[in-house]
């Protein structure tokens, strides 16, 4: 899939953002924007997990040092350059600092809103589809997001140093099978549970396809802290266990369900941030391999 490089992040609201975005005339940095003021929100989760107050904190420090920009947010990676690398010649000044602007423009805010880190917040999605054993639509596994209310790819961010094929399946597993769950079940049970959905995860999330790496157009994005993201697509066999798997949200997700991929199903449509998109370009490379086979 081409890379994403325009957004629209710049005209959305978050119901966890108390502070309005400014008003964006130009998005790409290339092109002037006189009198850009971008809103400055840092959202009090983040700062509460500064990992040089926090013990167990996941977010970068709030005070920056020239230090921590040079040897840290600096050598950081993005997907959105061929060699992974930062481009040093696009940055934009916080705290004093030249540090890494988001790739695609500007976006009304700076701070960090909710993202914990400067620069790339990396995620990973899995894409789960099936043919509809009933009506032989194509149909996808979607989770509605308990922050936002929009259905969504069930993705997460990846935890430092994890593989993102461990994202992948973890991710999948809390918000669309809940794994963490099981109310009223010994902890027996849920270790037999949580067994068997892995095994069966183990299994079907063998043979994916990365559709995606790069830029998401997510409304948690800022100038300065920015979403990317890795979509693996798995399309399921009949006989596959999971393609009949009763599906139970859990984690981050209010609901899961499989949803037709179908401009007449609402909840496709609107999916959140750049899903919709991953979705259409998984599926249209799907068939184009089919076809070549
Ligand atoms: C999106 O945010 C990604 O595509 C991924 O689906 C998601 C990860 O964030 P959380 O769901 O963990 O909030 O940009």
């Amino acid at each position: 899939m081409k890379s994403i490089t325009t957004h629209t992040v710049h005209e959305s609201t978050h119901p966890a953002y108390s502070v309005a975005r400014s008003k964006v005339q130009n998005v790409p940095w290339a092109h002037f924007d006189l009198g850009y003021s971008p809103a400055e929100f840092t959202h009090t989760a983040v700062i509460a997990n500064d990992e040089t107050v926090q013990d167990k904190g996941w977010a970068d420090p709030n005070v920056l040092t020239k230090e921590f920009v040079e040897e840290k947010v600096w050598d950081r990676s993005t997907y959105t350059t061929e060699d992974g690398k930062l481009n040093r010649n696009k940055y934009v000044m916080y705290q004093g600092f030249k540090v890494p602007c988001n790739p695609v423009g500007r976006t009304g805010m700076t701070g960090r809103g909710l993202l914990g880190k400067y620069g790339a917040n990396f995620a990973a999605d899995p894409l789960v589809t099936r043919n509809d054993p009933e009506s032989g639509m194509l149909q996808m596994v979607a989770i509605k997001r308990g922050d936002t209310g929009d259905w969504a790819i069930p993705g997460g961010m990846v935890d430092p140093n994890e593989e993102v094929t461990v994202t992948l399946k973890r991710e999948f597993g809390e918000e669309a099978l809940d794994t963490l769950g099981g109310e009223g079940a010994t902890p027996e049970e849920k270790a037999e549970r949580k067994a068997k959905v892995d095994e069966m995860l183990n299994e079907t999330f063998k043979d994916g396809k990365v559709v995606y790496r790069g830029y998401v157009d997510d409304p948690r994005n800022t100038d300065i802290a920015w979403m990317e993201t890795t979509c693996v697509h798995f399309h399921l066999k009949p006989e596959m266990q999971l393609a009949s798997f009763t599906l139970k949200a859990g984690d981050d997700a209010a609901k899961v369900a499989w949803i037709d991929i179908s401009d007449a199903e609402p909840r496709f449509v609107r999916l959140y941030a750049s899903h919709k998109q991953l979705v259409m370009d998984a599926i249209n490379l799907m068939y184009a391999r089919e076809d070549v086979a």
